[in-house]
Order: C-alpha cells, then structure tokens, then sequence
C-alpha cells in the first residue's frame, strides 16, 4: 500500500529541496491546493489570503471576515487575521518565527508585495521557487480524482441534456446559455470556463467566443465546455452537425477520431508527452490534414483548467502515474471550420481511465420533425 502525500506535506518537502525555512504561497490556486482553503480573489491586488508553510508550523492569514470561515476549510493552518496591508502581519510572522530563508512565488507576488515587505524585514533572503509548487498539483491525490470525476458527471449529462434541445437557427450563444443553466441544475458550482459554441467557419478558431451566429444545417459545431466542482474543473469537446453531415466532415471527423484514439492508446506511466502528441499527429498528417494542426494535443488539468503537463512536440517529460490530462486533437480549416474531440484521462501504469463518458462516434444529431 502506497502512503499518499498531502499537498501540504509536498510542500513541505519543498523547503529542504531549496533550503528555505518556509515558502510564502501568494498564488490563489495554489493556496486551495495546499489548504483546502477556496476562496475568490478579485486580483492581485485583493487577495483572499496567502499561507506561510514552515517545517512545522503553517499559518493561512486572511481577511478578519474570513477566518472562521478559514478555520473550518484549513484545519493544518493556524488562521491570522490580517491586518493591512497583509504583509505587515507576514513578516510579523516571519520575525516571530525567525525564519531567514523565505521561498516564495515570482508569478503571483507583486512588486509592492516585495517592497513592503523588504521594508518591514532586515536580513532575511527571498528566494523565487519556480513552478515547483505547480508541480505539485500535476499529479493528484485519488481524493482530487473523485473530485474531477465529479466535474464530469455534470459536464458529460449537461451535453446530452443540451443537444437533445439543439434546433436549426438557435444562435452559438444560445446554445453556451443551455449548457450553463444545465450545468447548474445538475448541481456545479459554475462554468470553468466560458462555454464555446463555434459553429461553421467559427469553429476554425480553437478559442472562438460563443456569439451571434445562428448555428446551420450541415455545418460543424465545436463545443467545448466544463462544469466546476469544488474548486475542480472539467474539459469537455465535442463536434456535432445538426442534420445530415457531408462527406468532408465525415472524412475529417473520422480522422481526427482516429488521431484520438491513438493518443489515447498511447498513454501510460512513462511515456513522454510528446510520444502523445505525435501518435495523434502522424494519423491526422497520413489524412492529409497535417497543414491545419495548431495546437498540442493535451494539457493537465485541475484545479486550473489549463495547467502542466503540457501534451505537445516539444514535452518530452515523461508521463506520471495520477496525472490527469486532456487528449484533444483538432484540425482547423479557414472559411470552413473545423473538429476537436476531447477526453479527459488520468494516466496509469498501463494506460489511461478514461473520465469522459459523452460518446463520440456519430454525432450527428437529428432535428427530426423540424428538418425539412
Ligand atoms: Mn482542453
């Protein structure tokens, strides 16, 4: 039986890797991770607290509003409310502690944060830790494995729930409404991110904006959606065509299925990333479609809808056991469209668990009495 490391024992273990006395964790995803503390932070330049995690002692400072609140969802952390600005109680903490070597995160700590804190400390040494501590989070615990499977749930039954409700003319906004209302009654917290509905030539932009135009007969609908959950997001994408599908969008939708699959069947514990990519690739280049890939195949996925490890040609870090990454290969064809087909997977010894139950064979879906 294996002993699975807490997030915040992990950090820990940060501390000796880079010699510190205690890491300043600014980074709100990663304050979640390694607190179970979720809250919004309306930017950096209001957070909703940070932590300071030493050998063995770690203090999560927040707003006074917040700690009880705090307490309840941090239960490792001695809770402080801050007074302001935050830093001031930081580096009272700090002092008290005597602690010299202080970690902390370059992406998310300001430059004001720096200097208030360079004018209340004397001595002590900063250093930036990287993305180690987002390294953390690219494998998961089987507890946030639950968590996303249940990002899932909701996402894969608001699909089946909304296409059965798709009709010729509703607009790709339209559409991104239904599958946040659905998303919702089924119980998520939110979208984790702003749905997209891309159809026609729209859906030749992987990241297009759900607007205005009226989805048609015939032509491609990329969807892309994820419900979250507890602070974990789901990434859903589909290709669907109202009515009948031409031979273009067969010949292509089966190649980029295709592609899927073989990335599908080559993950596993130990494979570079890049192996991924290029097993979902080399079908899509022998279809003749290899001028319209523009992106990886995967990234991971968490806490952050978009996070490490990045599945693409130029990873070639091996895949770990427990990392949970999308497998979404796309062709995009100008003033056509295009298709992406995306699951979600968390990678094993031998392959993969699959977390995406929507189907995906034959999405075209009938309009029935309203066709003409
Ligand atoms: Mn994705």
């Amino acid at each position: 039986m294996s002993v699975e490391r807490s997030p915040l024992q992990r950090a820990r273990e940060l501390l000796d890797l880079h010699q510190l006395d205690c890491l300043l964790i600014t980074d709100p995803d990663n304050r979640f991770y390694v607190s179970g503390y979720l809250a919004d932070d309306h930017g950096s330049y209001e957070s909703s607290g940070v932590l300071l995690v030493g050998k063995s002692d770690a203090f999560l400072l927040t707003s006074p509003n917040n700690t009880a609140w705090a307490a309840e969802k941090a239960p490792d952390f001695n809770v402080k409310a801050w007074t302001r600005p935050w830093e001031a109680t930081a580096a009272a903490i700090i002092e008290e502690q005597g602690w010299q070597s202080i970690g902390f995160e370059a992406e998310s700590m300001t430059v004001a944060s720096r200097q208030r804190l360079d004018e209340r400390l004397d001595g002590q040494t900063f250093t930036p830790i990287g993305a180690s501590l987002d390294r953390c989070r690219w494998v998961k615990t089987e507890g946030e494995i639950e968590r996303i499977a249940s990002t899932f749930e909701i996402t894969d039954a608001a699909l089946l729930e909304v296409l059965g409700r798709l009709e010729p003319a509703m607009t790709e906004r339209h559409v991104s409404k239904l599958i946040a209302a659905a998303f919702l009654r089924l119980g998520a917290d939110g979208e984790a991110f702003p749905t997209i509905v891309a159809a026609g030539p729209n859906a030749a932009r992987p990241h297009h904006l759900a607007g205005d135009r009226p989805i048609q007969e015939g032509e491609p609908v990329i969807i892309d959606m994820g419900a979250k959950l507890h602070g974990y997001c789901a990434d859903l994408t589909r290709t669907i065509v109202l009515g009948e599908a031409d031979e273009r969008f067969r010949t292509i939708y089966d190649t980029v299925l295709r592609a899927q699959q073989a990335a599908l069947g080559a993950v596993r514990t130990g494979v570079p990333a890049n192996e991924v990519d290029e097993a979902a690739s080399s079908v899509i280049v022998d279809g003749g479609l290899g001028d319209f890939i523009i992106h990886g195949v995967g990234h991971g996925l968490g806490i952050r809808v978009h996070d490490g490890p990045s599945v693409n040609k130029r990873s070639t870090d091996p895949l770990e056991a427990r990392q949970v990454i999308t497998i979404e290969p796309g062709v995009y064809i100008p003033d056509w469209g295009g298709v992406r087909i995306e699951d979600v997977v968390v990678v094993q010894d031998r392959g993969h668990l699959n977390l995406t139950t929507a189907p995906k064979e034959h999405l075209v879906i009938d309009i029935g009495g309203s066709k003409r």
